[in-house]
């Protein structure tokens, strides 16, 4: 070991650690804005983590960065001397000269990491603000999900990291030098035309507003405020076990009560389940599976991720044929909201809004496909992110913490099965389709529900699945997170691979930490864990643990769609894909 001093304690260092990382062991707290835990992160972009050090042997101290500067025998590290406090807010300092001032009107206001520099370094005064400099930086508003500013980037490149290194689109790039530097859509003057596919990790690692969703808390208000409207509000499996983590609550904690009280309390008329929705999709997807198989037709991939469908769309078109043309739980929802929900209500189709609450950017994008608007109506009018449901709930002066759990107020459309709970999670989707299909083929049940042979965390996992009957055993396999879905797909493509069915979630973990939940300072993924298994935890006490005995689904069927797969099922549950 290395023995060094940190602020006069007496520390032992390891070969090749950095002083940060020594600080941290020891909770000596160093300020830094470019590093994340479990991203690659560029040393010394952000140069705020300044700290004074003594080296035996030289008289001299020097400034130096705490994140690339290896731990020394005899080393004595201030991080708190005048010197280095003073360094610490003259390069916050810096870094506020080009950016937006406004931080009122920021949707990172409350919870922007360099709000929280700002503070820790006593920064008080503003000497080298270049208003003309920062309002001339692009501002992008060319997606439906998210909004590029770089009037409040800083450059530290997390973003450039995490779509380059770990969801390897590498859709950005950093572009000019100097104080012109900023981050840019590579090899394109849009979202529409560059290869990024709206998964939101980059939103998920910007430490400030430079990256956002794009927010709709206004339009979701004009729809619950207006008395014409009757607003249908529906939530995704993954954010009842996240959502309590913006109020304070420990991570996993199910708020799917209070969820369904606080709309209540916002004033919108219908409260309904995407889990619900999520029965529907496995009753039509296993049966479309089944079909394919007897064809001959494989593997199926999965169809609920819309990041995943702009991945295949953009990058592997030639894998289109390959997906399922079930629509994804919120469209099945939200379409039936429309079609089936009117007759229930009295009130007609056109003055209903479906607004939806996911842990998902690339949800806003699926809305907006044409495929999934009639007569410039869409199916969904509305997608809401986690954080933009916090944000809602808090300009309404709601604290979810105060709220009692309440239940769905219309028995329809809103009870679930285990099977439709475990959605969220990364295997949930395998899970619940291979529960189904294994009735659909024996006409009884599993003996063992839960498929622990699924579960699991490795970015891809496969497994064999005994379907029995005349299916026999099938190969599956489940991926998460867009590096190893593209070698997936690509062994999927030469012929390499051999499954029959293959989840999909572009986010790694799945939608439990998708790219629109709530953003860690600390790391990049610290809590799908918990989440995950207050997931698990939903299924096992749920009292109905298979989609196809979901009363409530069977009902539908009774009422509406008659068998999956039926013609009217296909019309109403059913989409298609274009590159
Ligand atoms: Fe998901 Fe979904 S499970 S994509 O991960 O399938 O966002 O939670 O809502 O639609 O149900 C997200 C989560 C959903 C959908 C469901 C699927
Ligand atoms: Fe890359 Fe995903 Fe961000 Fe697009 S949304 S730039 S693909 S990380």
């Amino acid at each position: 070991t290395i023995a060094l001093s940190i602020n006069g304690i007496a520390c032992a260092g390891f070969a090749n650690e950095t002083i940060l990382s020594c600080a941290r062991r020891y909770d000596v707290y160093i300020p830094t804005l470019c590093e994340l835990e479990d991203i690659d992160h560029t040393p010394g972009a952000c140069r705020v983590c300044l700290v004074e050090i003594l080296q035996a042997g030289k008289d001299t101290a020097q400034i130096v960065t705490a994140c690339n500067t290896p731990v020394r025998n005899g080393m004595e590290v201030q991080t708190r001397s005048k010197k280095a406090r003073d360094m610490q807010r003259l390069q916050v300092e810096l870094l506020m000269a080009d950016h937006l001032q406004d931080c009122a009107t920021c949707i990172r206001h409350g919870s922007c990491e360099l709000q929280d520099l700002a503070q820790f370094v006593g920064l008080q005064q503003n000497r080298f603000f270049d208003r003309e400099r920062t309002e001339s930086r692009p501002v992008d508003q060319s997606s439906p999900s998210m909004v590029r500013d770089m009037r409040r980037c800083v450059r530290c490149q997390r973003c450039v990291a995490i779509c380059r290194y770990h969801q390897k689109i590498d859709a950005l790039a950093i572009e000019g030098s100097g104080m012109e530097r900023v981050v840019a859509l590579r090899d394109a003057d849009g979202y529409p035309n560059s290869v990024c596919v709206s998964c939101g990790q980059c939103v998920l690692v910007c430490p400030t507003g430079a990256l956002g969703e794009r927010d709709e808390t206004e339009r979701a208000l004009s729809y619950i405020c207006d008395p014409n409207v009757v607003t249908v509000v529906q939530f995704a499996p993954a954010v009842r076990v996240a959502f309590g983590e913006e109020f304070g609550m420990p991570a996993g904690t199910n708020v799917e009560g209070q969820i369904i009280a606080a709309c209540r309390k916002l004033g919108v008329d219908v409260v309904l389940d995407t889990n619900f929705a999520a029965d529907v999709v496995i009753m039509e997807e296993g049966a479309e599976l089944l079909a394919r198989l007897k064809q001959g037709r494989r593997p199926t991939f999965t169809s609920c991720c819309p990041a995943w469908i702009n991945f295949a769309e953009i990058h592997y078109p030639e894998v289109l044929p390959l997906l399922s043309s079930t629509k994804s739980p919120q469209q099945v929802l939200s379409t039936i909201a429309k079609s089936y929900l009117p007759a229930q209500l009295g009130v007609p189709a056109e003055r209903i809004r479906v607004i939806s609450i996911m842990p998902c950017i690339a949800k806003k994008d699926e809305a907006v496909r044409p495929q999934l608007s009639h007569d410039g109506h869409p199916e969904t009018d509305l997608v809401l992110t986690t954080r933009e449901f916090a944000r809602l709930l808090r300009r309404e002066g709601i604290d979810l913490k105060d709220l009692p759990s309440s239940q769905f107020d219309r028995p329809f459309m809103s009870a679930y099965s285990g099977a439709g709970a475990i959605f969220g999670t990364t295997g949930g989707v395998m899970e619940a389709a291979v529960r189904t299909i294994y009735a659909l083929v024996n006409g009884r049940e599993l003996d063992r529900i839960e498929l622990t042979q699924l579960r699991g965390f490795e970015g891809l996992r496969e497994a064999s699945v005994d379907l029995g009957g005349p299916v026999g055993e099938v190969k599956v396999a489940m991926v998460h997170g867009l590096g190893d879905t593209r070698r997936l797909v690509e062994s999927v493509l030469s012929g390499e691979a051999n499954y029959d069915f293959i989840e999909v979630m572009a986010c790694p973990g799945g939608c439990v930490d998708g790219g629109g939940s709530l953003r860690s300072k600390k790391a990049y993924l610290p809590l799908a864990l918990k989440r995950r298994e207050t997931i698990y935890n939903v299924d096992r006490a749920a009292k109905v643990r298979q989609s196809h005995n979901n009363p409530q689904v069977q009902a539908l069927y009774r009422e509406l769609l008659q068998a999956p797969n039926s013609e009217i099922a296909h019309q109403l549950l059913h989409t298609h894909y274009a590159s």
